[in-house]
């Protein structure tokens, strides 16, 4: 079944912006050979942005805004959120266009994350329509969840997203992916650490946060970005990448927390905020929390 087949029966304005995301996908999948190395321009956190970040948001953005489907998008590429006056819509979209960017020249697995809202985009997860994403592997592969189940695509040779996996849940599983400097450990989550290892959880993590916590949904265990001395907040942002990687997971039977409170539940304040990221199976997530009460 293709992806296109798989959205029938859902909002028709909601299923255009997946089936275009998904055709800018295509594009996107195909400049990697001719687009390495850096650009000349930085973020609004600071950090060098690739050539394929700054193609990758331009191509998706004027695709939506093209499409007349959509009122509100706001990218991680960008310091502002932006309303396009002319659309009646009033869906809203966030995008990352290219996460793990650092890794392109390498050769590693990156992605794009994509949540879907009506309405506002500064709202908790836990109200947003839907989210999907992209890895561009060795497969291409696309997962969605609009809340009903969480299903993955893949590419094929003929330019189609067919049916690979449907109604994915997270297995149990030991790895764990712990981004941040051990040495900047606060000490809940030190100890947190601590007793994965003790337990026997492997270490996977390649520094794209989408293709970590890719692996976790199909093999267990969790993905961290914590909370570090120097920065309570940690490094990912809570709209760009956090909401939507966690709204997946969630729908795919695991939890979301910024270590305390449930990920989704979390109102963003501005669009550039960043937020403490555990992401997996409900056991592990409920081991941080616990250990932050004590
Ligand atoms: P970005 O590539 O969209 O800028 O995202 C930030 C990346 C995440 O993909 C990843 O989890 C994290 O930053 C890796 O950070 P670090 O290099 O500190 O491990
Ligand atoms: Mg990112």
């Amino acid at each position: 079944m293709n992806l296109e087949t798989h959205l029938a029966g859902q909002a028709e304005d909601v299923k255009q912006v997946i089936l275009r995301i998904s055709d800018v996908a295509k594009t996107i999948r195909g400049g990697f050979a001719t687009r390495q190395g850096a650009s000349d321009a930085s973020n609004v956190y600071g950090e060098q942005q690739a050539a394929m970040d700054v193609w990758a948001d331009e191509l998706l953005i004027s695709e939506l805004r093209d499409s007349g489907l959509v009122r509100y998008v706001a990218s991680e590429e960008r310091p502002d959120m932006l309303t396009f006056q002319d659309s009646t819509s009033d869906l809203g979209v966030t995008i990352d266009p290219l996460d793990g960017s650092s890794l392109i020249g390498v050769n590693l697995a990156v992605g794009t994350i994509v949540g879907i809202y009506r309405g506002n985009l500064l709202s908790p997860g836990n109200e947003m329509l839907g989210a999907m994403y992209i890895l561009y592997g060795p497969l291409t592969t696309l997962t969605y969840s609009l809340r009903e189940g969480v299903h993955e695509f893949a590419l094929n040779d003929r330019g189609v997203f067919c049916l690979q996996e449907e109604n994915i849940t997270i297995p149990e599983g030991k790895i764990y992916a712990p981004g941040a400097l051990r040495r900047d450990y606060l000490p809940a989550h030190r100890a947190f650490i601590e007793k994965l290892e003790e337990e026997g959880y492997k270490l996977r993590y390649s520094g794209s946060f989408v293709a970590d916590v890719h692996q976790i949904l199909h093999k267990g265990g969790v993905f961290t970005y914590p909370p570090f001395a120097g920065n309570e907040r940690g490094k990912l942002r809570l709209l760009f990448e956090a909401i939507p990687m966690g709204f997946i997971v969630s729908q795919a039977g695991g939890s979301a927390s910024d270590g305390r409170r449930d990920l989704l539940s979390i109102k963003p304040e501005e669009v550039t905020q960043r937020v403490p990221v555990y992401i997996g199976g409900k056991r592990e997530i409920e081991l941080i929390v616990n250990m932050n009460k004590e």
